[in-house]
């Protein structure tokens, strides 16, 4: 039996291409003392992974080129040396594209397989979940009544988003690049509104439309022209809670936008990023809410799953795309 592992093969230029990755097979690796085995079940890919391939420092340093590719990885431990874990553990990790992993059990969850589904350690009970939940109500602090505007709102984080803005009280409105995803986003998230950017020429009349009260709270995971419309619309005291920029990811020079901070001066509006690891202590808090939700049927989700290891790299450039309708996942075997 070998290991299937996917390495950065080149850096690359623009969208990702899959000759920028290699698949390679090779021994599975031996557990030492104190170390686990993990059998990957489930492997997430996320747009930082596109920031991760190129050689610039980071929040995180870069992957080399011929290592495998970061990222998180729920699996189930086949062979411990750990006193923490057992054999069939299921367990979720930073264990990157690979069949097979050994860790030193830093930074390993153990996961419930009775609490929900274990493939939602990687999506409504896991990172993204994690992102919307901080990342809306400690940057953007939503207010009962207050429209909050998200882009990217039909992916992993910004459904999220706005099913919890929703729970707040709040008028929510999407921004989402097909007519399938706005559909999705109203007739089964409960958003209030919400328009495809792609098929939209004039986003701050639309904007003005869909928000007749303004925006209070713009969840940003997008940033370019969209963004630049709602700075001219955002509501005094409003806040911005910057996400992510995917926009901008796979741009080879840095795009110039219209230069609209001066909008924020006179409403007085804050705009801030944020990184989910800020909230690394309160992990536990974020997580009992959602599952809490998610069990009680407050909040849905929904993963995109592609089969097999090998359809990683096609799985994530088609996330970069917008193939996905919620979370992007690849599921690599069964549960034993
Ligand atoms: P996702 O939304 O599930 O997938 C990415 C989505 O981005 C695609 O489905 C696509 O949807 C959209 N997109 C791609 N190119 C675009 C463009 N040029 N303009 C507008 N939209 C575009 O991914 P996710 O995991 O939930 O991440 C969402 C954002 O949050 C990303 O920017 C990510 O970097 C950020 N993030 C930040 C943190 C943090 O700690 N700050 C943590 C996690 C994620 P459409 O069909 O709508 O175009
Ligand atoms: C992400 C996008 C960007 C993310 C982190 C970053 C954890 C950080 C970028 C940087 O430090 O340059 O989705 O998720």
């Amino acid at each position: 039996m070998l290991n299937k592992q996917i390495l950065l093969a080149q850096r690359p230029v623009g969208l990702p291409k899959e000759s920028d990755f290699k698949l390679v097979e090779s021994a599975i690796p031996k557990p030492a003392e104190g170390q686990i085995l993990v059998r990957s079940l489930f492997l997430s890919v996320d747009p930082y992974m596109r920031g991760r391939m190129n050689d610039a420092k980071s929040y995180a340093p870069p992957v080399k080129l011929g290592e495998v590719m970061v990222g998180g990885v729920v699996g189930e431990i086949t062979q411990s040396n750990h006193p923490q874990f057992q054999t069939g553990d299921v367990v979720e990790g930073f264990f990157g594209w690979q069949e097979y992993a050994v860790s030193d059990g830093k930074g390993v969850r153990k996961i419930d397989p009775q609490l929900a589904p274990i493939s939602t350690a990687l999506s409504v009970l896991g990172m993204p979940g994690l992102t919307a939940y901080f990342g809306l109500l400690e940057i953007g602090k939503p207010q009962s009544g207050e429209t909050v505007l998200v882009s990217g709102a039909a992916g992993a984080v910004g459904s999220m988003v706005g099913q919890i803005a929703k729970l707040k009280g709040c008028r929510v409105v999407g921004v989402a690049g097909s007519d399938d995803k706005v559909e999705y986003l109203v007739r089964e998230l409960g958003f209030d509104a919400a328009f495809n950017y792609k098929t939209t020429d004039d986003y701050l009349k639309r904007l003005k439309e869909l928000c007749p009260d303004g925006i209070d709270v713009y969840f940003d995971n997008v940033g370019g022209p969209v963004t630049d419309a709602v700075f001219r619309i955002i509501n005094v005291r409003g806040r911005v809670s910057v996400c992510g920029q995917i926009s901008q990811y796979n741009l080879a020079k840095p795009e110039m936008g219209p230069r609209f901070l001066w909008k924020l001066i006179e409403k007085r509006a804050r705009v801030e990023g944020f990184l989910v690891f800020q909230f690394a202590d309160r992990y536990a808090e974020g997580l009992k809410q959602m599952a809490e939700w998610f069990n009680a049927g407050k909040i849905r989700n929904r993963e995109n799953v592609v089969q097999g290891i090998q359809n990683a790299p096609r799985a994530f450039i088609g996330m970069l795309q917008g193939q996905n309708t919620g979370k992007q996942l690849v599921k690599i075997a069964d549960c034993k």
